[in-house]
């Protein structure tokens, strides 16, 4: 079987195509990054069966003969960070939106079985009191540029089902966390700045809830969506992993050794979504379970792993924290 990856040299997608290579010996890779600032060949160094084409999803030369040689698009894909889109949506319109419909045009074309990761931004947001879940019927109302670029493309994917048969399956999830991730994403800034011998940065008061997931998990579960799962459906991907934004950087400061109130409190996010929270009801019934049931065995490995791949890291360090700078965060 031939899969093509969308988005394997970021984060999410090439801790996926990691996992492939190493559970599915008779599946062949190839991965279609445009390598922007988030994506990173050596994400995807020293594995065999994957091969790693720079280009632009929405670029329909690129996309086509991609599609056409393959059983199956994985689409991860995106800009990703809420913080970038508000201080310039052009490319979240350009990648989420124009790119996902490229990538719809060219399945559509072909027959190609099609699989689109989500977040759960797409639901907006609940309330801190709220005992409420995000459920696949929860109304769409996001937030950020961000979040509404990602709402657009899933409304596009299911627009190509119905009304072209397309045979797609989406999915929704919650907050990653792991290896490979980004030094822009909270966890991975906070981590690396107390590498550095730097306070870490508390946006607001710190009670922002999010619905943390180990990224192995997240991937288990698209694997499962794919083999497993209805065509049209949409699945929410959780793990039962709710933790305020001040609760997580006392447990990266406790890990550390160091004082859980060694931390600093800086501008808070506008429009800054209050909680998320995922049911993940139809996801079990596929008879998936996560593996990272705790999390702070899994925030200890992936400090760990920020402590041994400091080359991976480092030099994107100093340019991530200049920018959060202009905003005073
Ligand atoms: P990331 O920013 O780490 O990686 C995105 C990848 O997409 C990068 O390798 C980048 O080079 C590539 N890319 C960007 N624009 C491109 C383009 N026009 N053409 C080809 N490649 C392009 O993101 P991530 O955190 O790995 O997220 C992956 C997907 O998962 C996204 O669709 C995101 O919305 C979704 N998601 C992320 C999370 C999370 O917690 N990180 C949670 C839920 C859903
Ligand atoms: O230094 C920080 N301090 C801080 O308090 C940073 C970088 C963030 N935060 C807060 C903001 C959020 O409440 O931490 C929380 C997590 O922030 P991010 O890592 O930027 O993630 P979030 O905005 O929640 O979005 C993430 O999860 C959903 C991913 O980036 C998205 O791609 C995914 O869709």
């Amino acid at each position: 079987m031939k899969i093509l990856v969308t988005g394997g040299a970021g984060f999410i997608g090439a801790n996926f195509v990691r996992t492939t290579v190493e559970e599915k010996p008779d599946v062949e890779v190839v991965v279609l990054d445009k390598l922007t600032y988030a994506g990173n060949a050596a994400s995807l160094a020293g594995l065999d069966r994957v091969t790693l084409i720079e280009g632009d999803i929405a670029d329909a030369d690129t996309v086509d003969p991609l599609v056409r040689d393959t059983d199956l698009v994985v689409h991860f894909a995106a800009e990703s960070h809420n913080d970038n889109s508000l201080n310039d949506p052009s490319p979240f319109i350009t990648t989420n939106i124009v790119g996902t419909f490229t990538l719809l045009e060219a399945v559509r074309r072909h027959g190609v079985r099609f699989h689109h990761i989500s977040t759960d931004e797409v639901y907006g947001d609940l309330e801190l009191d709220d005992p409420a879940k995000f459920t696949p019927s929860t109304p769409y109302m996001p937030s950020s540029p961000y979040s509404s670029s990602k709402a657009a493309s899933d409304h596009l994917v299911r627009a190509w089902v119905r009304s072209f048969g397309v045979e797609a399956t989406l999915s929704n999830c919650s907050n990653n966390y792991g290896p490979y991730q980004h030094i822009e994403k909270f966890i991975p800034r906070t981590v690396t700045n107390l590498i550095d011998g730097v306070k870490p940065r508390l946006y607001g008061a710190g009670l922002n809830v999010r619905d943390w997931i180990h990224v192995r998990d997240h991937n288990t579960a698209v694997w499962a969506i794919i083999e497993r799962g209805t065509i049209g459906e949409t699945y929410l991907i959780g793990a039962d992993g709710e933790k305020n934004n001040l609760e997580v950087v006392q447990m990266i400061l406790e890990e550390f050794g160091y004082d859980r109130d060694d931390f600093v409190h800086v501008n808070d996010r506008p429009g800054h979504d209050l909680r998320y929270a995922i049911d993940n009801t139809t996801l079990l019934e596929l008879g998936w379970e996560p593996e990272f049931k705790d999390f702070k065995s899994g925030l200890a490995d992936t400090i760990a792993w920020y402590r041994s791949n400091e080359d991976w890291w480092r030099p994107q360090k100093a340019e991530v924290e200049a920018k959060y700078a202009k905003t005073g965060q």
